[in-house]
């Protein structure tokens, strides 16, 4: 990394927030790097074995723990987010409590956020070069190994809620996160206070209990590793609570009395598309693999692939109330089906013919 000469960092950081927020972040902030406590928690976590089939979290020793392994040079970094709540979409709840129609996780009806992120964040990081002269940075989005919500924690953006999810007092948690690792000693913000107090509701709420006490989440049992991250086949105990949950979960989210201060999303490229805010499960069955293709290019859905996305409807198939028309839609994929798909095409057709 390289440090530019004769830098102001107050007037540095002030020029980051105001570029920042032309770019569409909702906020800035900046952290100091080290995260012990975090690192502890990181370590019992994967010691636990909570991450699941997830081997990208074990992999590179502490550098997850300590941004200036993966940036040498390293000595802030800079913490945004962006507000992703898509206010026009179907209702979240009425969508969960119509199993005809499939759940989809409100942070993925609109554009890839990686996508989103990483062009405004690096626009960012341009824009402040053009203003300071050069410098050392790294840009990251939610795939490098970093505890993004420590750090923006530390940044000042919001406390780890007990779901786990980064929660702002004044804008709830539906947002995305990104960071700019830099060399430039930017002036440090204080780290968020904590605000969840007694409350339990994510806990209650969680349809698989995959939160298995404040703060730590077994990922093998949350909706979101299962139908996202997960490869293999999904746990049959864990089906019948998915529901019509076909890529993520929100319901944590959903019931945290923090939400009603979230901000609907500004960034257009978060607006709904194709409709899968309220999309009929069996129509999203019939779609080919290019059909998947063509119309999930550009979405987080995307990275999945067809396999899986078929596998976690079969699923939400098997959970709908019995009817001719989803049998016969289970049927209809059955030859094609690879054998994960197949499995699980014979599980939802099991439980419809029950
Ligand atoms: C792996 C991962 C997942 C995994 C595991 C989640 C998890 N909690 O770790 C799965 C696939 C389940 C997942 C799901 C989701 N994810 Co995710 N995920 C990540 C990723 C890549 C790494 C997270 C991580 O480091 N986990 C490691 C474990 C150890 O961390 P942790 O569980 O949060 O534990 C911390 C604290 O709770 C505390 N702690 C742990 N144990 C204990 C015990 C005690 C006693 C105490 C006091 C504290 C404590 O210390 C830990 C370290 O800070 C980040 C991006 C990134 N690079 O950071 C996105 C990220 C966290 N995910 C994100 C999102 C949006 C989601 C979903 C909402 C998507 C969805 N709707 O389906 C869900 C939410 C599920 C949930 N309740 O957390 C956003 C969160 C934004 C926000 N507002 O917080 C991130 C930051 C991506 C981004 N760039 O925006 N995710
Ligand atoms: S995302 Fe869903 S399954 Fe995962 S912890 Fe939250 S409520 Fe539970
Ligand atoms: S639902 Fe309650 S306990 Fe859970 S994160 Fe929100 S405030 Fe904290």
């Amino acid at each position: 990394m390289t440090q530019t000469q004769r830098l102001d960092p107050a007037a540095a950081k002030r020029q980051l927030a105001a570029r920042a927020r032309e770019l569409g972040f909702d906020r800035l902030g900046v952290a100091r790097i080290d995260i012990p406590e975090d690192e502890q928690h990181l370590l019992r976590w994967l010691d636990a074995g909570f991450h699941g089939e997830m081997a990208y979290m074990g992999r590179h020793g502490l550098m997850r723990s300590r941004p200036q392994e993966l940036a040498p040079g390293t000595v802030r970094v800079v913490s945004v987010r962006m507000d992703y709540w898509p206010a026009a979409a179907f209702d979240a709840e009425a969508a969960l409590e119509e199993p005809q129609i499939a759940y989809i996780s409100r942070y993925a009806l609109g554009r890839d956020y990686h996508k989103v992120l990483r062009g405004a964040l690096s626009g960012l990081a341009r824009h402040l070069a053009a203003d300071i002269g050069p410098f050392g940075y790294r840009v990251c989005v939610d795939s490098a190994p970093v505890l993004e919500k420590a750090l923006a924690r530390n940044a000042g953006l919001g406390w780890i809620g007990k779901h786990t999810n980064l929660i702002s007092r004044e804008a709830g948690s539906w947002f995305f996160l990104g960071e700019i690792l830099t060399d430039l000693p930017l002036p440090e913000d204080e780290p968020a206070s904590a605000h969840c107090g007694t409350c339990t509701a994510c806990l209650s709420a969680c349809p698989t209990q995959a939160i298995v006490a404040p703060y730590e989440l077994d990922a093998r049992r949350c909706i979101a590793y299962l139908t996202i991250e997960h490869h293999s086949a999904i746990p049959e105990e864990l089906r019948p609570a998915i529901g019509n949950r076909i890529y993520g979960c929100d319901d944590c989210q959903l019931v945290c009395p923090w939400n009603k201060f979230a901000h609907a999303a500004s960034h257009p490229d978060f607006k709904v598309r194709h409709g899968l805010d309220a999309a009929r499960l069996t129509e999203l069955f019939a779609w080919t693999a290019a059909q998947f293709k063509e119309r999930m290019r550009g979405s987080a859905i995307y990275r999945i692939g067809y396999e899986k996305w078929s596998r976690n409807i079969a699923v939400a198939l098997g959970n709908a109330p019995k009817s001719a028309e989803v049998i016969q839609a289970l049927e209809r994929r059955r030859a094609g089906a690879s054998a994960l798909v197949r499995e699980h095409i014979e599980w939802a057709l099991a439980r419809q013919r029950l």
